[in-house]
């Protein structure tokens, strides 16, 4: 927000700066303000300045607050009459084809993904599960934060019955882990200890979760819900600008 035209200086060299602000009907956080500058322009009868000050880049990085993945947690989408709008499901062969969005695999309830296999020896086949979103733009530089509502419904991993399930950022490996417990909704992503991903690149970019599983057929293998991505900070911990 910046002044539509220069204001001249009048009566004398003591001044005051004031911004307000007026709202009404509405609750919770109503603004925020921040890198006042008042700059001089020119002196009288518009001479030069002798040593112009050039207004300040803005400290903030420019990003969205909301959740970059869309459609996250599988709603059906009418214009696409969908409930996989913007996902793809690639997988290996034990897994059924038939593994999609399903009304009881949600967070906490309604609409989630089921990845699942398929009946006798074809169903224990070490096989793994793609279920990817493509085409997500973000800022380049942005750190971010990944999460996903994750249910292992099998027996957990052993050497035999591998059960794996990685979250990944293009090429980056946000998580990666072996579930030892079922039937639990965990949210799975980043973990505060590991170091923040950033967009790298002008994208766009893909969020992908791999499920691999072995030597369980017939089973519901895993539900996922509620996919997130969203920006913390800029580049070096900048902060986010909020943009009106
Ligand atoms: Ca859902």
């Amino acid at each position: 927000m910046t002044s539509p035209s220069s204001i001249l200086v009048t009566g004398g060299n003591s001044h005051t700066l004031k911004l307000r602000v007026e709202t009404a009907g509405y609750q919770g956080a109503t603004f925020a303000a921040d890198d006042f500058y008042l700059i001089v322009t020119s002196g009288p009868d518009g001479a030069a300045v002798c040593n112009p000050t050039p207004a300040p880049t803005p400290s903030c990085f420019a990003a969205p607050s909301a959740n970059l993945v869309k459609n996250p947690g599988f709603n059906y989408d009418p214009a696409f009459e969908t409930s996989m709008a913007y996902w793809s499901v690639t997988q290996g062969s034990a897994y059924s084809t038939n593994s999609w969005v399903w009304d009881y695999a949600g967070y906490p309830s309604g609409n989630g993904f089921l990845g699942y296999t398929v009946r006798e020896d074809a169903g224990k086949v070490d096989s793994t599960q793609y279920l990817r979103q493509d085409n997500i733009d973000i800022p380049q530089g942005a750190v971010l934060d990944f999460s996903v509502y994750f249910n292992p419904q099998r027996t957990g991993n052993t050497a035999d019955k591998p059960f794996s399930v990685t979250l990944k950022f293009d090429d980056q490996v946000v998580r990666s882990s072996t579930p030892t417990v079922s039937n639990t909704w965990v949210v799975f992503g980043s973990t505060p200890s590991a170091p923040r991903l950033s967009a790298t690149g002008s994208g766009p970019h893909s969020l992908l979760l791999e499920v691999r599983t072995g030597g369980v057929e017939n089973a519901d293998i895993y539900f996922a819900d509620d996919f997130s991505i969203k920006v913390l900070a800029g580049p070096n911990g900048q902060r986010i600008c909020y943009t009106p």
